[in-house]
């Protein structure tokens, strides 16, 4: 989670900060070369879901340390044995679509609305390659062809228009590109906002609705974990949008009441690694792949415990995105398609109260 001040034991001596550096994406100009290349990384320790799936489905048998966990699903769902949680692709595609057009709808709140306020319809925009400039006292909506329903300039000073729009003479104007605003999305907030400044749920904030098919699947996913005869209660959803380069340091979910519940984190697009500590940073995490489908559950003591993503893969041999990809393939759906290649979403559903 965003915000999450560094603690004062996290030097480059605690375990997971160690871990995070050794898969941090590092980049050095290899001799004779003037191009700067990724650093080369052991990923010998990683834990590999996909070849756990393969030697479970040929031998039905799991490395040690991982045991599956029988919870009625139609596929096997793994869990660490030592710190005890998968998607069609077409359910894939249905979060990726969701996650980009409507959970960036005000009410809900981004990344993007302390500076620009809330923003409507990021992802048309960029479709429709527009611009969002800010509208001073002196230009008027009309002259820059958007249609303000708000009539006060004030209260919402941003607004999308054409990208060859002019501006008046002697009118200094800010603006971005809508492309550029949706590659520096970095989190979305779904039902109950999260306040990153004050690191608590502000319940007094408008927020819209988890939809209900998302609260369905987290339902069905948490409920192997749910303390005996109850049922989870998805009350708030963190997006996190990465894009190359992009890492979440290690931090605990700690703002929810009951940790008793657990947290259901789907993972979108890009393959990335996923470090898994203990209850302190000293504790050496195990580092696994995540990738386009995967469901982590937080449960139980690993409710409790460090994670964090040092690492993205963007490049097409490492990112494992393309069966994803392809599945956007006309042209309306261009726009999803370049952005899932160089980007993994990250979807975390949790019970607050
Ligand atoms: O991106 C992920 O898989 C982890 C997200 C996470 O840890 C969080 O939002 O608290």
């Amino acid at each position: 989670m965003y915000g999450s001040t560094p603690q004062p034991s996290d030097s480059d001596r605690t375990a997971f900060r160690k871990a995070e550096k050794k898969y941090k994406l590092y980049k050095t100009t290899a001799p004779k070369s003037r191009r700067k290349q990724p650093s080369e990384v052991d990923l010998t320790e990683v834990y590999d879901f996909k070849s756990v799936l393969e030697s479970f489905k040929q031998e039905r048998k799991n490395p040690p340390g991982i045991s599956e966990l029988r919870c009625g699903l139609d596929r096997p769902v793994f869990c660490f044995e030592d710190r005890p949680g998968a998607l069609s692709i077409e359910e894939q595609c249905h979060w990726v679509r969701e996650s980009l057009t409507s959970f960036p709808q005000p009410s809900n709140r981004t990344n993007h609305n302390a500076i620009y306020g809330p923003i409507h319809d990021l992802f048309d925009a960029v479709q429709n390659k527009k611009v969002l400039v800010e509208v001073g006292s002196r230009i008027a909506d009309t002259e820059l062809g958007v249609h303000s329903s708000e009539g006060n300039l004030d209260a919402c000073r941003w607004k999308f228009c054409e990208e060859n729009v002019s501006i008046p003479k002697g009118d200094s104007c800010n603006s971005i590109a809508a492309s550029v605003l949706l590659r520096k999305l970095r989190w979305s907030t779904l039902g109950l906002q999260f306040d990153w400044s004050k690191r608590n749920y502000d319940v007094s904030l408008p927020h819209n609705k988890i939809p209900d098919t998302l609260c369905h699947l987290a339902k069905k996913m948490a409920a192997s974990a749910m303390p005996a005869g109850e049922e989870f209660q998805p009350e708030a959803a963190i997006v996190n949008y990465f894009g190359s380069g992009d890492m979440l340091g290690g931090h605990l979910d700690d703002m929810e009441a009951d940790w008793s519940k657990p947290i259901v984190s789907i993972s979108l697009g890009c393959k990335a690694i996923f470090l898994l500590g203990g209850k302190s940073r000293e504790d050496t995490p195990v580092a696994m792949f995540l990738r386009s489908g995967d469901i982590v559950l937080m449960a139980g003591q690993a409710r409790e415990c460090f994670h964090g993503i040092p690492r993205i893969f963007t490049d097409e041999e490492n990112a494992e995105v393309s069966p994803l990809a392809s599945q956007f393939s006309s042209h309306e759906d261009l726009c999803f398609k370049e952005y899932i290649r160089t980007s993994r979403i990250n979807i975390n559903i949790r019970q607050v109260h």
